[in-house]
């Protein structure tokens, strides 16, 4: 038989490798799409079939996660043997100016959607993944971080992420739902949004190279993450689906590093090396270009987020052993493939212009 799976977050980063490994595998994929004055599946476009197509492996549905009516009609439809969780409101700076719609989306959304598993009484045919988030920890009480270390929000959106945790924790125990959480680090990829800091740094470091663009503004050039790549991250949404128990995993690559060293290691896969000068605000980055010293990054206090995630380091002991899972791209691979895919796009935005 088939299996038949439903993606929520279908066109963003996640959803689009996931999309791509479910195919692989076999699946029928079903995706939620919400609408958007211009076209928002770029990263889904090469799955796309006709929609005139007869049983098409990949089919779009309208929905969103504040509108309990679509998610039950899509569900209902459907027939999901696996509902995978990963539409989101994402972006951590963004949830301070949009509080009240990232907790509609991020916490109510998660529970709109178990509802309707609910409500349908498919809640024995159909498993459940959250796209939970090494956010969740926060202010960090332990080092590395694990599944039992305690939460410590430091966002809207990471609040928001919370409720989802344990709303899917208590349909798991309430109503016996396969319903696990994966508590993913920060997972990167050409596809990443733009705004994000490794995609916003990739990108602009490409078109400074290319002469598109003179500067790139940051905020904490501290901050210290654990970054692995998105392609090895969704594997694992997916292997959690297949356990015999449902249960809560850490992914992360157990390596950390800052915002700095990311800029440094991209700018030196673009073939320039980047000497840090001043304290604060003030700091900048200088490099040498064409026999010439040129600052090319700078500070913008507007980045600053009003509570700063500081350091993140997952230990991803349990999924390496319950799971069989070793993340395969390093770091330095990462960032030389997200340089190397934007120095390609801005050679063609160079064409164009
Ligand atoms: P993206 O921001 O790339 O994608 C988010 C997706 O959610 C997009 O498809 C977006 O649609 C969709 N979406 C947003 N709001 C709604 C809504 N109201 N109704 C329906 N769909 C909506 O995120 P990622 O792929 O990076 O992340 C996937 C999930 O994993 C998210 O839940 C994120 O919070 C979580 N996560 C991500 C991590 C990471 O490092 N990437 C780490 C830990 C957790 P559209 O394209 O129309 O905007
Ligand atoms: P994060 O990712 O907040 O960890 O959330 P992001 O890439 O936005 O920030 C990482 C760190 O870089 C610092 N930073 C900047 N960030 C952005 N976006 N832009 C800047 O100019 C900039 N300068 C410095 C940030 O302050 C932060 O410390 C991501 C999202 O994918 C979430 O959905 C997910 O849950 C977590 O990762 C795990």
């Amino acid at each position: 038989m088939t299996k038949r799976a439903l993606i929520t977050g279908v066109t963003g980063q996640d959803g689009a490798y996931l999309a791509e490994l479910l195919l692989e595998k076999g699946y029928e994929v079903h995706g939620i799409r919400r609408r958007a004055s211009l076209f928002n599946t770029a990263r889904i476009d090469h799955l796309h079939e006709e929609p005139q197509e007869e049983d098409p492996r990949f089919t779009l549905h309208y929905a969103d996660l504040t509108d309990s009516s679509s998610l039950m009609r899509v569900m209902q439809r459907v027939q999901p043997d696996e509902v995978y969780n990963l539409a989101a409101q994402s972006h951590v700076a963004v949830s301070f100016e949009e509080p009240e719609y990232t907790a509609n989306v991020d916490a109510v959304g998660t529970l709109r959607l178990l509802e309707a598993i609910r409500i349908l009484g498919m809640g024995d045919q159909c498993r459940f993944y959250q796209a939970s988030s090494s956010e969740l920890y926060g202010l960090v009480q332990e080092v590395p971080q694990k599944e039992t270390t305690p939460f410590h929000p430091r966002s809207p959106y990471a609040v928001a992420k919370l409720y989802a945790y344990w709303i899917t924790v208590n349909y798991r125990e309430a109503y016996d739902f396969f319903a696990c959480n994966g508590i993913l680090f920060n997972h990167e990829s050409p596809r990443r949004g733009e705004t994000f800091l490794t995609r916003k740094v990739t990108r602009a470091i490409a078109r400074i190279k290319l002469g598109l663009q003179d500067c790139l503004y940051l905020g904490n050039l501290d901050a210290r993450r654990d970054w692995g790549h998105a392609r090895d991250y969704v594997e694992m949404q997916w292997r959690m689906l297949q356990q015999d128990k449902p249960q809560d995993y850490v992914i992360a690559t157990g390596e950390q590093h800052s915002v700095r060293e990311f800029v440094e290691l991209a700018a030196a896969e673009a073939g320039f090396g980047i000497e840090w000068q001043g304290d604060g605000v003030e700091e900048v980055g200088i490099t040498e270009m064409a026999g010439e010293r040129r600052v090319i990054v700078r500070i913008d206090p507007r980045y600053f987020r009003p509570s700063e995630v500081d350091t993140l380091l997952g230990d991803p002991s349990l999924a390496h052993e319950a799971l069989d899972w070793q993340p395969t791209t390093t770091f330095p691979e990462l960032v030389a493939e997200m340089v190397e895919e934007d120095l390609r796009e801005a050679a063609r935005t160079q064409i164009v212009r």
